[in-house]
């Protein structure tokens, strides 16, 4: 998809070049990918997972109606982050759209891009300051992290009740990452739709994660699995599909069976080849937020601040629906997912 988009835009540029320099050097304003086009990034901190890559695809969306170019980095961490922001500084952009590999970089990057004269959006991930508080002075668009993680425990007890499950034999994995304050409203939000439903607390368990993969997901619920003997079924849920997933591997490996384990994820991105497996299994539904439409958002708002002064809402919420094996090949057409 990125390359044949290259691939024109090289030949476009190369094609104005030498319409250029036919005409005595003539200026090549006004040409795609001339001079006076827009440049803008979006850097992200996963570029492996689905859900980032859909968020580019959405911006890309934006460029291509808005007539700007869309320069997209991985950013895994700090170093390259801040060695993005140089580079798009060198190649005139004029501002970024970010979700970062760790929020406390937030006032590094902001007197960085300040010094360099490029404009900020946060997606996702909201900046955090010294003093432990949001720059909320950042626009930010990202989820309704609690209702979205009440959205995914209601989901879990709806279908715990479904199957007639009792309490006593069940118990709840709820993969946390509480540095991350995305990650740890959306769980907090599962945990209190789970006790409103009646679920007895004392059986709903944290297992923290290291890394936000499935490694790090996978480790963190084997550790738990292996202290909580005698549980017969399990509810299991984290912050995004990476985390469900692991843990839901994790029963796996502890010998539990799909039908004694519900899982449901977040995100609704990632999940897409393991609800296409023939069978199911433990992985039983996922929150679906739009990334296309976070990532043609926050592109659109850099866009219009940059070329109208239009200056962008400071904080900006999407919400979430549930997916699963009987409505993700719906819903996800319907967003250009599938
Ligand atoms: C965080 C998570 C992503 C996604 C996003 C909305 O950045 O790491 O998987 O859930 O929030």
């Amino acid at each position: 998809m990125n390359f044949p988009r290259f691939l024109v835009l090289s030949c476009l540029t190369g094609c104005a070049l030498l319409v250029g320099a036919c005409a005595k050097r003539s200026n090549v304003t006004g040409h795609r990918g001339g001079p006076d086009r827009i440049k803008l990034g979006f850097l992200v901190k996963q570029p492996e997972e689905p859900w980032f890559q859909y968020e580019w695809k959405g911006a890309d969306k934006a460029a291509a109606q808005y007539g700007f170019e869309m320069i997209k980095i991985g950013v895994p961490d700090g170093e390259k982050t801040l060695a993005a922001i140089d580079s798009l500084a060198a190649n005139g952009a004029a501002g970024f759209v970010i979700c970062t590999p760790d929020v406390r970089l937030g006032p590094a990057i902001v007197a960085k891009a300040r010094a360099a004269g490029l404009k900020v959006i946060t997606v996702d991930d909201r900046f955090v300051g010294a003093d432990g508080k949001f720059l909320e002075e950042v626009p930010y668009l990202g989820m309704s992290a609690s209702k979205i993680g009440q959205l995914s425990g209601a989901t879990l007890a709806a279908e715990m009740k479904h199957r007639g499950w009792a309490a006593a034999d069940t118990a709840a994995c709820i993969v946390t990452f509480e540095e991350l304050d995305t990650a740890r409203e959306r769980t907090d939000g599962i945990i209190a739709a789970l006790k409103a439903s009646g679920f007895p607390s004392e059986r709903i368990f944290k297992a923290p994660q290291k890394t936000t993969d499935i490694p790090g997901s996978f480790d963190a619920a084997n550790a738990l699995l292996a202290q909580k003997t005698g549980v017969k079924r399990w509810l299991v849920a984290g912050m995004n599909d990476t985390a469900t997933l692991g843990a839901v591997r994790a029963t796996e490996g502890n010998g539990f069976k799909a039908q004694d384990v519900i899982g449901v994820g977040i995100n609704g991105t990632d999940c897409i080849d393991e609800l296409r497996k023939p069978a199911p299994t433990g992985f039983y539904a996922s929150i679906y937020a739009s990334a296309p439409t976070e990532g043609f958002r926050t592109a659109e708002m850099l866009f219009l601040w940059v070329k109208e002064n239009q200056t962008p809402p400071l904080d900006t919420r999407v919400d979430g629906r549930p997916i699963t094996r009987e409505n993700f090949e719906q819903v996800l057409k319907g967003e250009g997912i599938l």
